[in-house]
Parts: structure tokens; sequence; C-alpha cells
């Protein structure tokens, strides 16, 4: 791990210490593999919590940050993790070791996994009030830390009426919600490697070429500029498969004269990127396409204008609502314009970093507003209309027809950064840039 990583994930157990007061101790879970069938896992990812603080990408991993010393540990900090074993490091892959923590990701102190049930007993630590714990990602542990994380639940059952036991995610979240240089860096990163690889991918669009052949184009062309990992599962949805949200068979014939709504990113180091486009298939939209297209434009543009400290996600919502509304309304689409959300259907954004809907509050309480923007959050802007056949008061000529245009922004104190704004979403340039691709 690079000594800038290594700074950036010091930094982030330094912030949650603070956060969580004197006192207190954390106790944050790595994830384990997941069998996907018979002998098969899934391809191991690493909890985003647990990664945060670490950087640790091995499974059956476990850290403990304390304000004051651990255990017999000596130290504030103590990350648990396999041992090194050649022969399993043969089939499985290599292992850091406990040994090499500390020189390879700067965490003062390491122990083999096994010898956490012992740093685990908090019933005779007087000095500890609060403990929080990952559980609602320790409840899903699997393999050699499934026991482990069993006996630690039950021992809390004692524990628990004498000192606070607080879920992390919370807490965390609040921390993740605000990203440091080092993260910007990464989404940012990411956010081009995606750009870069939809204009590869420009001249794989066109009438009779399938779905998932887009989808390869797009995937091949992430992994070759730098990304290890897709953020999120293709959505490459021709047609009236645009209207599905989370559309995924990906196998339809690319069909002339239809849109083809492309929802995909790469991540970059764990950060996340999240961009659609839409784009007319035969590389030139109809009218009726356009029109929609240029509505849904103009409430994209104008949110990311607006992304600024003091909006908030709601406030957006509404005037992205409002711009689609009149739009439609004023091109004789919508009667009423009460009806707008039946046809954008979801929110107009959300924060990205390590999960691609970011894992952190959205809540607006009396006490938290986590709805309101601030300086440091990386947001998506992205406004959707989506017409599906039968949509009761829209003219038949516009059924079938989906857009959403998503673009990933940065609020700062002074102008919204906008990570996606070099790849091409003017319905014009859309289509100089088809015809020039294919
Ligand atoms: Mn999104």
């Amino acid at each position: 791990m690079n000594k800038e990583q290594k700074t950036f994930h010091k930094s982030r157990r330094e912030l949650l210490r603070k956060a969580m007061g004197k006192g207190s101790i954390a106790i944050v879970f790595g994830s384990t593999n997941f069998n996907k069938s018979y002998d098969g896992d899934f391809r191991f990812k690493q909890y985003k919590n647990f990664y945060y603080l670490t950087g640790f990408e091995e499974p059956n991993s476990a850290i403990i940050i304390s304000n004051s010393k651990i255990g017999d540990s000596k130290s504030n900090e103590v990350l648990f993790v396999q041992r090194k074993d050649l022969l399993l490091e043969t089939w499985n892959g290599r292992r850091m070791g406990f040994e090499n923590v500390s020189q390879e990701l700067g965490i003062k102190k390491a122990y083999v996994n096994t010898e956490l049930p012992g740093f685990l007993n908090l019933r005779k630590k007087k000095e500890i009030r609060r403990v929080y714990v990952n559980f609602s990602e320790l409840i899903k542990l699997t393999g050699e830390m499934r026991q482990l994380a069993e006996s630690f639940l039950e021992s809390l059952n004692i524990l628990a009426s004498d000192v606070e036991i607080i879920d992390i995610a919370y807490l965390l979240g609040k921390l993740r919600s605000v990203k440091s240089e080092y993260e910007i860096k990464m989404i940012s990163k990411a956010a081009d490697i995606s750009v870069k690889s939809y204009y590869e991918t420009l001249d794989s669009i066109r009438p009779g070429k399938y779905e998932y052949e887009v989808q390869a184009a797009l995937e091949y062309n992430y992994k070759v500029f730098g990304s290890e990992d897709n953020a999120y599962y293709p959505i490459v949805a021709s047609g009236e498969n645009g209207c599905i949200l989370h559309y995924d068979s990906n196998n339809c014939l690319l069909k002339d004269g239809e849109l083809l709504l492309i929802d995909s990113a790469g991540e970059h180091r764990y950060y996340c990127s999240d961009i659609t486009r839409t784009f007319p298939i035969n590389g030139k939209f109809t009218k009726e396409q356009r029109t929609v297209y240029d509505i849904v434009l103009k409430a994209n543009k104008e949110c990311i204008k607006r992304c600024k400290p003091g909006t908030s996600f709601s406030k957006l919502r509404e005037v992205s609502d409002k711009i689609i509304a009149d739009g439609l309304n004023k091109a004789g689409i919508l009667k009423n314009k009460k009806n707008i959300r039946k046809y954008t259907l979801h929110g107009l954004g959300h924060h990205i970093g390590l999960d691609t809907h970011d894992a952190v509050s959205y809540s607006k309480t009396s006490e938290d507003d986590n709805d309101t923007l601030r300086p440091g959050n990386v947001v998506t802007i992205e406004p959707g209309v989506y017409f599906p056949t039968g949509s009761e008061g829209i003219p038949k000529k516009y059924w079938g027809i989906s857009v959403r245009i998503e673009d990933d922004v940065l609020v700062t104190r002074k102008d919204p950064v906008d990570f996606t704004s070099h790849m091409v979403k003017e319905a014009d340039d859309i289509e100089k840039f088809m015809s020039s691709a294919n």
C-alpha cells in the first residue's frame, strides 16, 4: 500500500476515535467468503466500513480501535488477520500475515485472528462505556468467523445492561459522507475511467448488436483503463427495457429507432463512479425521443449547477420534477403536472463513495440533517423519465421511451465540480459522436 493510502486510512481511524469519544471501543469485522453454488464462492469483496478503516482486502479479518490501550496489546488499534499458511496460500492466494501488517498497512499492532476471542471479552473492562460494532455485517459472516461472531454476540447479552452497545454504521456513515482529498481523487479517477470506456464503446451501439455486446465492451475498457471491478452490475437497456429501473438481463437485440439506456461505471481502488447516458441506437433521435431527452437534460444541468452547500436532495428533486413537469406539459405530453412522479419514479441522486449508493444517512430529523449537502459530498444527479407501454394519459407515440442522464458531482464551497462533464450529453453532440464512431 502506498504512503498516501496508508495516511488516508490512518486519518480515518483517528477521525473515528474522535467521533466515538473517550471510554469507547470499536470492533469492526471484515467480510468472509460467500458461497455461490456447490464449491464455488462469489469473488471476495471487503466490507466497506472495514476497508475505510484499514484498506485491507483479505477475508476473515477484524479491527479493534479505541482511545486507550486495547487488552495487552499496548496499542489503541489492533488488526486481526489470517495466519500465513503456505498450503492454503497455494490454493487461495497470498496472505499478508500479522508480521507484515505494521509495515504494509501502517496499523500499529496485529495478531492472528484466532487471538480475537481473548480481546472480545469486555466484561471486566470498567473503563469501557460504549461498544461500537458492525452488527448488520457481523450477522452475515461465514466460515471460521461465524462461530466467533456468534459467541461474541452471546457475550453481549450480559454486557448490554452495563454499557451502551451501538451499531457503528451510522457513525461511520457520517464520516464517509464527507470525502477527503484522497477519496475525491479516487472517485474522480473512477469516473474518468468510466467516461473513457463509454467513448470506446460508442461504436458498438448500432441496430443488430446485442445489449450484452455493449456491456462487454464497457467492462473490457474499465479493466484496460485501470478499474478493478464494476461499481455495480451494468444496466444496458434498449427500448422498453429502460423503463425497468434495475434491468440487468442485457440480452436483447438493439433495434433501429429505439433508445439505449446505459447505467454502468467502474470503480477504482474500491471507490465507485455512477454514470447513465441514453443513446439513439441508430445514431439519430426521433422527434419524440429528442423532446423528452432535452427536457431531462435541462433538469440534469440545472440540478448540477445547484449542487452547492445548503441545498438538499429533496430540494433538488423538487427542482428537477418541476422542470420536467413543466417541459412535458408544454410539449403536450403530460396534462396533469401533479402526476409527474409516476414518470420520474426514483430519487434525483445519492452519495457515491465506497458504495455506489453510499452507505450513509439521508435522513432528516430535528437533531440531524443528512438531507442537506455539504462541501466534500460527492453525489449523483440523475433525473429520468419513463413512459412504459400503457402509460395512462401519455400520447402513444411516447410509449417505450425512457431517458436518464446521470453525472457525478463534488460539492465544494465554491462551484460544483462535475467529474463526468467530459462525457458527451447534448443531443447534437451525441448524434455527432455516434455518426463518427459508426
Ligand atoms: Mn445512480
